[in-house]
C-alpha cells in the first residue's frame, strides 16, 4: 500500500509539473526525485522492520532491530524536515513565515455583479458535477513545488513596458478600491485530454484588466499600440503571455481577487491572478501575479512557448460525457447520458450524442449562463442490453462543430470526440 502510495505521489507530481501542460521530463524531476528519496527511506525503514532469523537463537522466529529502526526513522524525520525548510526556501516569495493575510480580507460587493446563474443551468443529474465548481474541487495545474504564500498587504503589481506611457504600480488595497466586476468564467487547461478533468467553472471577482491598461496608456495593436503581447510574471517565475488585442477587445479579462465568494485560495493564485475568457490557462491565467510587461510575441517567448507550446491558444470547442462512466453497467431502458460542453467566449449552440456510430441525436442543453461558461447537456438513451459506445460532439455559436480529428494536447489543445463504452445489462 505504501509503495503504491509513493508511486501515485511521484507520478501525480510528475503529471503536475511535466504532464500539464507539457510532458517535459525536467519539470517532473523534483517530484520524481522526491518519490525516489521516499522509496529509499521506506526501503531502509522496511529493512529495519523486517523480521530476520536471529543468529543468537539460531531459530526462525523473528526479532527486529528496534534501535536501527529508531535511528533510521529519526534520520528520515530530520531529512524530511530539512526538505521542508529547503522547499520553503525555494518559495520565491520567501513568505513562509509571513502570516497569511487572506483571512482578514473582506471583498467588497462588486459594482457590476454577475447575473444570477439561471435556474436551468444546473441539471442536477447524478454523476454530473455542479455548474459552479466548488473551490476545493477545482482542478489545479501549475509548476509550483511549494504553493506561494504572499502577504497581500505588501503585494504590488507593476505594469510597464512597450507603449506604457504611464507605468503603474498598484497595491491590493488599490485594487479593492476600484470598480469590481463579478463574472462566471470557465477555465480550461491546454493539457486536458479529450474527456479529461482539467476544466472548471467559477464565479470570479476582480478588476477589468483593460481599464488598468488604458490608464497606463496602453493601446491595442489595432489602435496603433506597439505591444501585441502582455507577459504576466508570477512570484515563482512563471511567465504567461496573452495577446493585448484579446485582453482589450471588450471581453471580461480580469485581475481576479476572489473565487466563488472568497479571496482566491492560495492554490489558485492568492492574492491576484489573471483570467481571460476564451484562452487556455497557460496563455491567460497567471496565478500569484506580480508583474505585467507589455512586449511583442516576436521579442519574447513565455515559459510554455519555450517548451514547444503555441504562443497563442484560444480554447477549442469540446464536450465530455460524465455519466454513465466508462465501463458502467446501467440497466436496459431509459438511461440518462449527460455531461458538459464548452467553447468559451463563443458559447455552445448544440450538443449531439450517438450510439455505436449511428445517427446523431440532439441532446437537451441546460440553460446558458454566459458564453464564457460551460454548458451542461443531457440525452435520454433508450438503452438495449449489450456493449455500446456513446459519443458526443458540440457545436459552438460560430457554427463550428467539434472535429473528429484526434490530435494530442501539444501544441495548442487536444481535439477529437469523447466516447465511453458501457455494458448495458
Ligand atoms: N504562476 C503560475 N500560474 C499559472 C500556472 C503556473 O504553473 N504557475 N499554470 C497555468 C495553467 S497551465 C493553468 S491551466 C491555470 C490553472 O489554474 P488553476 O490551477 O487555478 O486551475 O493556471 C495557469 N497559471
Ligand atoms: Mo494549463
Amino acid at each position: 500500500v505504501v509503495w503504491g502510495g509513493v508511486g501515485v505521489w511521484g507520478g501525480g507530481g510528475g503529471g503536475g509539473g511535466g504532464g500539464r501542460p507539457a510532458g517535459r521530463p525536467p519539470d517532473a524531476w523534483p517530484s520524481a526525485v522526491g518519490a525516489l528519496v521516499a522509496c529509499g527511506v521506506l526501503y531502509l525503514l522496511a529493512g529495519r522492520l523486517a523480521f530476520r532469523p536471529s543468529p543468537a537463537a539460531g531459530g526462525t522466529d523473528g526479532s527486529f532491530d528496534r534501535r536501527g529502526f529508531v535511528i533510521a526513522a529519526t534520520a528520515a524525520v530530520a531529512a524530511s524536515a530539512g526538505a521542508g525548510v529547503l522547499g520553503r526556501r525555494l518559495n520565491a516569495s520567501g513568505a513562509a513565515e509571513i502570516a497569511a493575510t487572506r483571512e482578514d480580507i473582506v471583498l467588497p460587493a462588486p459594482a457590476s455583479p454577475a447575473r444570477p446563474v439561471p435556474a436551468g443551468a444546473d441539471l442536477r443529474i447524478r454523476g454530473l458535477g455542479p455548474f459552479t465548481t466548488p473551490n476545493k474541487d477545482f482542478y489545479r495545474v501549475d509548476t509550483a513545488l511549494v504553493v506561494p504564500r504572499i502577504d497581500a498587504t505588501s503585494w504590488r503589481l507593476k505594469i510597464h513596458g512597450k507603449g506604457v506611457s504611464r507605468p503603474l504600480t498598484v497595491s491590493f488595497d488599490d485594487l479593492l478600491q476600484r470598480e469590481l466586476i463579478e463574472r462566471d468564467i470557465t477555465l480550461t487547461c491546454v493539457s486536458n485530454e479529450v474527456g479529461g478533468p482539467y476544466v472548471g467553472n467559477a464565479r470570479w471577482i476582480g478588476v477589468r484588466l483593460a481599464d488598468l491598461l488604458r490608464e497606463a496608456g496602453v493601446r491595442p495593436p489595432s489602435k496603433g499600440g506597439p505591444a501585441d503581447q502582455i507577459v504576466a510574471r508570477s512570484v515563482d517565475g512563471m511567465t504567461i503571455g496573452s495577446p493585448v488585442e484579446t485582453v482589450m477587445d471588450g471581453r471580461d479579462a480580469l485581475l481576479a481577487l476572489g473565487m466563488n465568494g472568497e479571496p482566491l485560495p492560495f492554490d489558485h493564485g492568492f492574492p491576484v491572478r489573471m483570467l481571460v475568457p476564451g484562452l487556455y490557462g497557460y496563455v491567460s491565467a497567471c496565478k500569484w501575479l506580480q508583474d505585467l510587461e507589455l512586449t511583442t510575441f516576436a521579442d519574447y517567448d513565455a515559459y510554455w512557448v519555450k517548451r514547444s507550446w503555441s504562443p497563442r491558444a484560444p480554447i477549442k470547442t469540446q464536450s465530455r460525457i460524465d455519466t454513465p462512466r466508462p465501463f458502467a453497467s446501467p440497466k436496459a431502458g431509459a438511461v440518462q447520458v449527460a455531461g458538459v460542453a464548452w467553447a468559451q467566449h463563443r458559447g455552445i449552440a448544440r450538443v449531439e450524442v450517438r450510439v455505436d456510430g449511428g445517427a446523431w441525436q440532439t441532446a437537451r442543453l441546460a440553460a446558458e449562463d454566459t458564453h464564457d461558461t460551460w454548458r451542461q447537456w443531457m440525452w435520454e438513451w433508450p438503452a438495449t442490453s449489450g456493449s455500446h459506445t456513446l459519443e458526443v460532439r458540440a457545436t459552438d455559436r460560430d457554427g463550428s462543430t467539434q472535429t473528429d480529428e484526434r490530435v494530442g494536447t501539444v501544441p495548442n489543445g487536444a481535439t477529437g470526440r469523447h466516447s465511453v463504452v458501457v455494458a448495458v445489462t
